[in-house]
């Protein structure tokens, strides 16, 4: 029996460290780590059900290629790479390098993933996404306000007295920052949670708001207007280190309660009662999620509600801030700037970074000179987790040849032609960061892979050297052979900040950059040297409103009248990260499959009953599932979490659409109506 650290590497706030036990060759047991003290109570249910995903007999433990029948069959690695190979060079004399697609989303953390495009890089090119379906628009809001992605430690929310839970459900999507809130509750803070759901997060919230969806915008506007006619403002604070506060002050005038009551749907009082909260109880921590900024308004809106924060002056203190991302550990380059996310002005000559992967399947059609031909997808799951599923796979279906590589039979895997195993978490070392908190954490190796998976950095070295790939070109883009080869390409990635493997494997280290109070230096790194609630960089860059004005969102605009009146919100789901994980016996029993959530009025005014089967539809498509009737709904909205594919009936992206946010090029999911009906 042997005992090792390690850490999860899914697309998750928490990032938990672990130690894990490992018996004649097998996982047997996942307990916390203490050495990493944001992640103490150790790894959620589905950190825990790994026990069971890596043996499932649902993994992929071969490569299997598409019959003309549709079914998949088992070929060797030899067959595979060589079909592979054959594909790549015809696309390549045919039609020139960047007719293959390369395409890799969040499926896990690790340096390693930048070997893909490495890879691609030393065949000659290649044609890939810009944007991200995640966060991109409150990472600029953040930039653009307060000059960088910073924020404190963990635990220092538990010294808040105000904590308002801003469009985060973190009770499912953060659950291991719920003890330092309930520390902070139990000393007496006051919580406050924004949400037009209700959620977990909100059990022992003091207030509820609700807004109409993408309208939280207005609703920060609203409450600006009456902290500064109240004089609830930090007058110093604002003298010495913002930029803009007379036309924000002006801006927000009109925002009077009345009008901003109406535009968010929520009880004049409410707004009243926050905006006396904000203004008289201090530190405040406003703790903002992901679910606002997936809106086409979802940039201005995050840059609206950061103002609350200088306004107050609640910023660089304990218990007071801006907790939305912590870039604290991406030391490594290629995450480091959120600019990467943006189409770079100058491509560098070899990839050609063209299609927004909001718009992935109508941006793929779209792609001339040259078309493209063969498809390679990692970590990701497109055909369900991005916008406008129809459009997507139709893109999927036209290319001549695709190739995933997945652990599981994924709906996008079921579009390949070639599916490719891939290694679970305990089967390749390699290093994580997070984004939550700040530390750097070993993933490492404690088994040998089943069947025949391979890593991708192997699989990658084996193709390459099929396409003539020569020792030089393998070694600037891969690691060398084996786990010795890994690790030291790990290692010359530590070293230059002083980091080494062995220190991770006795236990999480803080990053170089780790804050404990955020902002404390008042050091802004904005181009005026202040936070920017006026902006002129988020005019030239993204031709919106210097100030965060409101402006509805596209599609909600018409929510209410026309012929689908209901706002559908995918959230996030504890028993999910994103499509992964569902399939799990252990989950199945918690979550059988997908259901829509539904207020009482809504239910009421259709006729519908809890339990029955509904149709959920707009003009691009529709979805059946059962109705759960929640009394936490909000009017007019209506819920149903992402990740479900089309097996389960609940692959909620066919019926959005691939609309940009207004900032970073994220995708608005959440600006999407639907109307229901008894199926
Ligand atoms: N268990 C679990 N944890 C996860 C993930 C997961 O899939 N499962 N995913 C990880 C990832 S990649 C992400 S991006 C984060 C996301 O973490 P969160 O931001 O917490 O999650 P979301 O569910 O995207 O959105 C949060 C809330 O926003 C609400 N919301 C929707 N529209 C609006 C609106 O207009 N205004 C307001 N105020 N609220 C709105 C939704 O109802 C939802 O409850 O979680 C991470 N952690
Ligand atoms: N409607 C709606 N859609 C959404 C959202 C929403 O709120 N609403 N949220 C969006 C957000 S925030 C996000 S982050 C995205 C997530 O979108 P994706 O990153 O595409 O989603 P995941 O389901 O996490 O998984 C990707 C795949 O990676 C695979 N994978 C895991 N580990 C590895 C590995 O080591 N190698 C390889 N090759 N594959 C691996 C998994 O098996 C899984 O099939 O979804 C977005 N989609
Ligand atoms: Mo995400």
């Amino acid at each position: 029996m042997t005992v090792h650290t390690t850490a999860c590497p899914r697309n998750c706030y928490s990032t938990c460290a672990m130690r894990v036990t490992v018996e004649h060759g097998q996982v047997t047991a996942m307990d916390p780590h203490e050495g990493n003290p944001a992640t103490s109570e150790g790894a959620c249910l589905k950190g825990l059900s790994y026990l069971e995903r890596v043996t499932s007999p649902e993994r992929i433990l071969h490569p299997m290629k598409r019959t003309a029948a549709g079914a998949f069959e088992r070929v060797t690695w030899d067959e595979a790479l060589d079909l592979i190979a054959q594909q790549l060079e015809t696309a390549r004399r045919q039609h020139g390098p960047r007719s293959v697609f390369y395409y890799s989303a969040s499926g896990t953390k690790g340096l390693l993933n930048s070997c893909g495009l490495a890879f691609w890089r030393q065949f000659g090119g290649c044609t890939t996404t810009y944007g991200d379906l995640c966060w991109p628009a409150g990472l600029e809001a953040t930039r653009l306000t307060f000059g960088d992605n910073r924020q404190s430690a963990p635990w220092d929310i538990a010294e808040a007295r105000l904590i308002v839970m801003w469009g985060k459900n973190a009770s499912e999507t953060n659950l291991h920052q719920m003890r330092f809130v309930h520390q902070a509750l139990d000393q007496g803070a006051v919580l406050v949670v924004i949400d037009p759901r209700r959620t977990p997060t909100s059990d022992r919230a003091h207030m509820l708001v609700q807004p109409r969806p993408g309208t939280d915008g207005a609703l920060a506007l609203g409450l600006a207007h009456l902290l500064i006619e109240a004089g609830h403002v930090d007058l110093p604070f604002i003298r010495d280190h913002v930029q803009g506060y007379e036309p924000f002050a002006k801006l927000v005038k009109s925002w009077t309660p009345v009008r901003t009551a109406k535009v968010c749907g929520v009880p004049e009082g409410q707004i009243l009662e926050l905006a006396d909260l904000m203004g008289q109880v201090a530190p405040m921590s406003i703790c903002a999620g992901f679910g606002m900024q997936r809106y086409t308004n979802g940039g201005q809106t995050m840059r609206a509600i950061q103002a609350l924060l200088p306004l107050t002056g609640n910023l660089g203190k304990p218990g007071a801030g801006w907790i939305y991302a912590n870039l604290a550990t991406q030391i490594f380059g290629h995450l480091k700037d959120p600019l990467d996310f943006y189409p770079p002005e100058q491509p560098d000559g070899v990839v050609r970074v063209s299609v927004s992967t909001a718009r992935l399947g109508v941006d793929m059609a779209a792609q001339q000179d040259p078309p493209l031909k063969v498809g390679w997808v990692e970590r990701g799951n497109p055909a369900t987790q991005n916008p406008d599923t129809p459009a997507v796979l139709a893109a999927l279906r036209s290319l001549d040849f695709l190739v995933v590589v997945d652990e599981r039979l994924t709906d996008t895997a079921r579009e390949a032609h070639l599916i490719l195993p891939s290694k679970s978490l305990f089967e390749q070392t390699d290093v994580i960061g997070a984004y939550w908190h700040a530390y750097l954490q070993i993933r490492q190796k404690v088994m040998e892979p089943p069947g025949e998976v391979r890593p991708e950095t192997e699989v990658y070295r084996a193709l390459g050297l099929r396409l003539g790939l020569t020792p030089d070109q393998l070694a600037e883009c891969l690691p060398e052979p084996g786990d010795a080869g890994v690790e030291a390409w790990l290692e010359a990635r530590l070293a230059p900040h002083g980091l080494n493997l062995e220190h991770l494997r006795q236990g999480p280290v803080l990053a170089p950059g780790a804050e404990e109070v955020a902002f404390a230096d008042h050091r802004f790194t904005t181009p005026s040297g202040k936070v920017e609630l006026l902006s002129d960089e988020a005019v030239a860059r993204w031709g919106v409103d210097a100030l965060p004005d409101y402006h509805p969102p596209v599609e909600s605009q018409a929510a209410g009248g026309g012929k689908h009146p209901l706002h559908l919100l995918t959230p996030n789901t504890k028993n999910s990260i994103h499509s992964q994980f569902l399939p799990l016996q252990v989950i199945r029993q918690l979550m059988p499959g997908p259901t829509l959530e539904m207020g009482p009025e809504d239910a009421h005014a259709r006729g519908l009953k809890d339990g029955e089967r509904v149709r959920i539809f707009n003009d691009r498509g529709s979805l059946v599932m059962p109705l759960r009737i929640s009394l936490g709904m909000r009017p007019g909205a209506v819920a149903a979490f992402n990740g479900f594919g089309a097996e389960d009936g609940g692959s909620v992206n066919l019926l959005s659409l691939g609309r940009e946010t207004d900032l970073g090029h994220g995708a608005g999911f959440h600006d999407n109506l639907v109307e229901v009906e008894r199926a």
